[in-house]
């Protein structure tokens, strides 16, 4: 393809509904910010857009569990979210929010136009009435029993336990979670965007022209979406927050939050054309544009089937690519704030990014390991262990180690001062190495365009890797040493030098997509600005200049220690045990087939044998029981282990009675981490048995047996 005029990059509106993880992290925005930075470095016309996603049922329903309102759960997400890209080093040009008023207008009017020109259709249907609320419900706030497996806690959407993807119908014995009751069936109309006309369309355009420039996978999802057969789909609903039916009839009704959020992408690029002076128009409607979603695998079908058709309509460009990621998974579980199991990008930042511990060196090295295991065509896994493997084997020890070699021998044997070329003393390495480089240039600038971040990442550390092998080889120390016997020793040392200083140039150009404050930081050294990590510079070995003074060296990133790792585990396992605790669904255990379709009993993944053995079971017996005030779900057990007694909190309050518990036995984690609980320290955790129907049975020894024996 000829080199697009003017690209317009999107990356999923991320639900300002609470704090985001590592995984969304990975999943859209850093690989996104990667190609936006490459794409500007090659002086190409970029703009990258993204924004918070405020509506949907999952706002008003965070603000009932935070027990305040919608606006306030957006007001507070919002900024938050915002900074920790920043943080991070993504560097949107825009960063909106689906609440403005421009958004609204912009929604509105793009659903009037289609509406006018005949595009949607309506359907008048019975759905869900809670009377007592005197509202329709949306699909989340109906619950009731999972025809699947029995779990009497599905939504009207999910079912949390199963995966299992449901219509509110489909529950049985259903219940209104705005009032607890019944709900009846009422009449209501809405509006539905007909995707059954589209297929032709849509077949041509995904399975025909894209069939082999989009990943696999996603043309997969595609295509069993296409071929299952398309349905209309409802495009309103009946809630109060949203963006409001701009048409007769609408009244109480809002665009599905579906409709209104990818709209945000072209709201969110007016707003950055207003406030540069710009035109927002040419970016969605001149087939010149080449427009790129980074999202992550759930979004799909959003994007390629159901957006599409809507810019088609509504007569704008249509995206020519979606390299959506697979999911990140972390420690051998799928990621789930709600479970505890998860590193928020605020929990990352506050922890590891403050300037007395790492600074921006670990906001990249976060970005490195990410990319490093980015879940390009499969899913992937972030172990701590990994990551500090990946920290210290490759970014300190390969790349800042070069550089800092190279900056402590330049001032060392070169007096400061970047040493000239003395062409006679070159030889094949100090030729081979400038080739090296454009060949590097040649191989990361393809696998960039072709969105294989990981591959491109890993050829950049390559390019480090060989700039040490040469410098060893050279060995400039040792000429050193013979400066005086020797009297082309200087001259070689400089030739070498030279090379590793320009290499070290081009290393910061190469970098600076994926780790754009290392690349900073190494201008910073080498006193240059930042025009120099233009791309057309990379392959060029007179980037500095003969006899120009340098920084002193600076370590570019710092090792990560074992303590260090040991304290997130630690931590991970303290969260993800607290949060079982406050589950409000499924109180004890919680599903490990997690949150998405498709992934029912599968089993986490394979452990060897010190993964298990670091857990200490014990046989304890139940002494004392009762109920821990103000929580519903919470016991608090006095256990006695044989060598002592704790206190012990338990979600099982909703499943027994304390006076029927007292006197059993039970299996304990008796090494988990302490952890607070409505004031009370729980010194480990008590194991639990569920059946499909959520019933709950404790884990005990056959016959009784002292308090405290080992279970292995
Ligand atoms: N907020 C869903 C998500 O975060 C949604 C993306 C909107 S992109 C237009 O997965
Ligand atoms: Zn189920």
């Amino acid at each position: 393809m000829n080199t697009p005029k003017r690209y317009l990059i999107t990356a999923a509106l991320p639900y300002a509904n609470g704090l985001k993880h590592i995984g969304h992290l990975a999943g859209a925005y850093l690989p996104a910010d990667i190609y936006a930075r490459y794409l500007k470095a090659q002086k190409r016309d970029v703009v990258f857009v993204c924004g918070s996603d405020e509506h949907g049922t999952a706002i008003p329903i965070q603000a009932t569990k935070e027990g305040t309102t919608a606006q306030a759960i957006i007001d507070k997400y919002h900024p938050i979210i915002e900074q920790n890209f920043k943080d991070l080093g993504i560097g949107f040009d825009i960063y909106h929010r689906t609440s403005d008023p421009l958004h609204h207008e912009t929604a509105s009017e793009f659903f009037k136009d289609l509406e006018a020109k005949g595009d949607l259709e309506t359907k008048t249907s019975e759905q869900y009435f809670d009377e007592a609320a005197n509202t329709f419900l949306a699909d989340r706030y109906i619950k009731g029993t999972c025809p699947n497996c029995g779990h009497s806690e599905a939504y009207g959407d999910q079912c949390e336990k199963c995966g299992k993807s449901l219509s509110p119908e489909e529950l049985i014995n259903p219940v209104s979670t705005l009032s607890g009751n019944a709900p009846i069936k009422k009449e209501t109309t809405h509006w539905y965007l007909p995707l059954n006309r589209h297929e032709d369309f849509l077949r041509k355009w995904i399975l025909a022209e894209h069939a082999n420039d989009w990943r696999p996978a996603v043309i997969g999802q595609c295509k069993s979406w296409i071929e299952g057969g398309l349905q209309p789909r409802a495009v309103t609903r009946d809630l109060d927050w949203g963006v409001k039916v701009p048409v007769a009839g609408g009244d109480g009704k809002v665009l599905y939050v579906w409709f209104d959020a990818p709209i945000g992408y072209i709201s969110a690029t007016k707003q950055w054309a207003i406030n540069n002076n710009k035109d927002w128009k040419p970016y969605w409607n001149d087939p010149e544009t080449k427009l790129v979603h980074f999202i992550g695998k759930d979004n799909i079908v959003f994007h390629c089937i159901i957006f599409p058709v809507m810019l088609k309509l509504h007569g704008n460009i249509l995206p020519e690519n979606v390299p959506a990621n697979e999911f990140m998974n972390l420690e051998g579980d799928k990621m789930s704030t709600s479970r505890g199991w998860s590193i928020e990008m605020d929990d990352y930042i506050n922890k590891w990014i403050k300037p007395e511990n790492g600074g921006t060196g670990l906001a990249d090295s976060l970005r490195f390991y990410l990319t490093a295991i980015a879940p390009e065509s499969k899913d992937s896994e972030f172990t701590w262990k990994g990551f500090q493997e990946s920290v210290n084997g490759e970014l300190v020890s390969i790349f800042a180690n070069f550089v800092n070699r190279t900056w402590v021998l330049m001032h060392k044997l070169c007096n400061s001062k970047v040493p000239k070329i003395h062409p006679e003393y070159l030889d094949d390495e100090d030729h081979a190495l400038l080739l090296t480089v454009k060949d590097a240039k040649e191989k990361i600038t393809g696998l960039l365009e072709l969105y294989k971040f990981r591959e491109a990442q890993f050829e950049v550390i390559n390019l480090a890797r060989i700039g040490n092998q040469y410098m060893q080889k050279k060995e400039p120390w040792i000429l050193a040493k013979n400066i005086d016997t020797d009297p082309t020793a200087q001259a070689k040392i400089d030739n070498c030098m030279h090379g590793c200083l320009q290499l070290s140039a081009n290393l910061a150009i190469l970098i600076n997509p994926f780790l754009p404050f290392t690349a900073q930081k190494m201008c910073h050294l080498m006193k240059v600005v930042p025009k120099m990590l233009e791309w057309e510079n990379a392959g060029e070995f007179n980037l500095l200049k003969v006899g120009y003074t340098l920084r002193p060296p600076e370590l570019l990133f710092r090792k990560i220690e074992d303590a260090e790792i040991e304290a997130e585990l630690t931590q991970l396992s303290a969260n993800a045990a607290a949060k079982k605790i406050n589950m409000e669904t499924t109180p004890v255990t919680t599903p490990t087939g997690a949150d998405k379709e498709g992934t029912k009993n599968e089993l986490k993944p394979e452990i060897v044998f010190d993964d298990f053995g670091k857990i200490d079971l014990r046989v304890g017996t139940i002494i004392e029981a009762k109920k821990v005030e103000k929580a519903d779900k919470l016991l608090e057990l006095l256990v006695d282990l044989g060598f002592e007694q704790r206190t012990i909190l338990s979600g099982i309050a909703m499943h027994f009675k304390p006076e029927d518990i007292v006197g059993k036995q039970v299996t304990i984690v008796a090494n988990l981490a302490p952890r607070k609980m409505r004031g009370i320290e729980s010194k480990g955790m008590i194991l639990m048995a569920e059946d499909a129907a959520g019933k709950l049975y404790f884990v005990s020894p056959s016959e009784a047996i002292a308090a405290g024996s080992t279970i292995a």
